[in-house]
């Protein structure tokens, strides 16, 4: 297919609650939509940086620059028969994986509806529904964080994830285990913590989490290792887990037990289906992360939960669990049970709502051949 045309469109849209981490707090999600024309046939991704490199390095302006300067020219008036022949093309360029994914993921989307396939298909997956999970942000006390896991739980999400931090850890945990007792619990930690705290990790064992995710710094599988090694329950990677190479070194290592696939944060559909490959051969169970994507990133994240691996419920929860107003339709709906359905249009299978694009628009520009 000849890439005839792309659309870059950095949108802010208000985020429902404010979202904390360990590393801070959200209340608007910025973020790049990319159009791409392939064929006559327009295809959409997300670039899923946060406006400050606090999650990882990438931003919403480095993503731009490594877009417009370097990905883009790269593939305007190029014809690629397959998506995967796209990443191989930008292989030497280090790094900048939530760029090269927006533009990798836009290109998987035009080309599976050029074929009359959803997109689901075309990367290979075969589950009509996927259980999913909420992500539960920081709250200002225990109390609130119980009555909004209770929320979720009467809702049907199928497991709960919490972001702890030290200081917001083992007391949280274990009033949630007193008060729901045995649900599908576990905590992510985005790095905050040091093999130091391995004391904590230790006592925490007893709470029969279904996993920590990186607790430790996301360059270290050193530590993550001896970490693992003193605990039962699992250790799962998400930020140091950039590539299908990092996640082979990763587990020769036995830095982790599972991992979190977010595909912005590994480039894309392409390399994730290799590191899907990967696990699966390994026996090691995936499940799909979240960046707080629109309605276009949690597309992208439907369809490829309904691959094989993603045995384990993920962070791909209803658009309602964030945002008023999305900016495709169908949005994202929960169904009994605490599943959504995959799409069987073609493509992502969402209908991307331009005039509400328009109005969270801050900034656009095309790209032609
Ligand atoms: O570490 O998984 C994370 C959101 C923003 C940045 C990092 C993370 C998250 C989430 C939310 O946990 C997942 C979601 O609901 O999209
Ligand atoms: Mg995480």
């Amino acid at each position: 297919m000849l890439i005839e045309q792309v659309g870059l469109h950095v949108l802010q849209m208000p985020l429902k609650q404010p979202f904390t981490t360990s590393f801070g707090t959200e209340t608007i999600r910025e973020l790049i939509l990319v159009s791409l024309t392939a064929d006559g046939v327009t295809g959409w991704g997300e670039v899923v940086t946060m406006a400050e490199p606090l999650y990882n390095y990438e931003t919403t302006k480095t993503a731009w620059h490594i877009l417009e300067d370097f990905l883009v020219p790269m593939v305007l008036g190029k014809s690629f028969a397959h998506p995967d022949e796209m990443a191989r093309a930008w292989d030497h360029i280090r790094g900048h994986y939530m760029a090269k994914a927006g533009l990798n993921n836009a290109f998987w989307d035009a080309w599976a509806r050029a074929q009359n396939l959803p997109l689901a298909r075309a990367l290979g997956g075969t589950k009509e529904r996927i259980g999913v999970g909420v992500s539960v942000g920081i709250q200002d006390s225990v109390a609130a964080t119980l009555k909004t896991v209770e929320s979720y739980l009467v809702q049907g999400y199928q497991r709960i994830k919490v972001k702890i931090r030290p200081g917001w850890d083992e007391t949280l945990l274990r009033a949630l285990r007193r008060e729901f007792g045995p649900i599908p619990l576990m905590a992510d930690a985005n790095s905050a913590y040091s093999l130091s705290d391995s004391a904590l990790f230790e006592r925490m064992d007893d709470l029969g989490l279904m996993m920590i995710e990186q607790p430790l710094a996301e360059d270290d599988i050193i530590d993550h290792a001896g970490l693992q090694a003193r605990l039962q329950t699992p250790i799962c990677l998400d930020e140091s887990i950039l590539t299908p190479e990092d996640a082979r070194k990763a587990l020769e290592l036995g830095a982790c037990r599972i991992i979190n696939v977010k595909v912005g944060r590994i480039g894309g559909h392409s390399p994730m289906r290799r590191l899907h490959d990967i696990c699966v051969e390994r026996g090691i169970p995936l499940w799909c992360g979240g960046m707080l994507e629109s309605g276009v990133g949690r597309a992208h994240n439907i369809a490829l939960t309904s691959l094989a691996g993603y045995t384990l419920p993920g962070d791909t929860s209803a658009s309602d669990r964030y945002f008023d107003e999305d900016i495709v339709t169908p949005a994202a709906q929960l169904l009994p049970g605490g599943f959504l359905a995959v799409p069987d249009g073609p493509g992502i299978g969402v209908t991307v709502l331009e005039d509400r694009v328009a109005r969270f628009t801050l900034q656009t520009r095309t790209y032609h051949t």
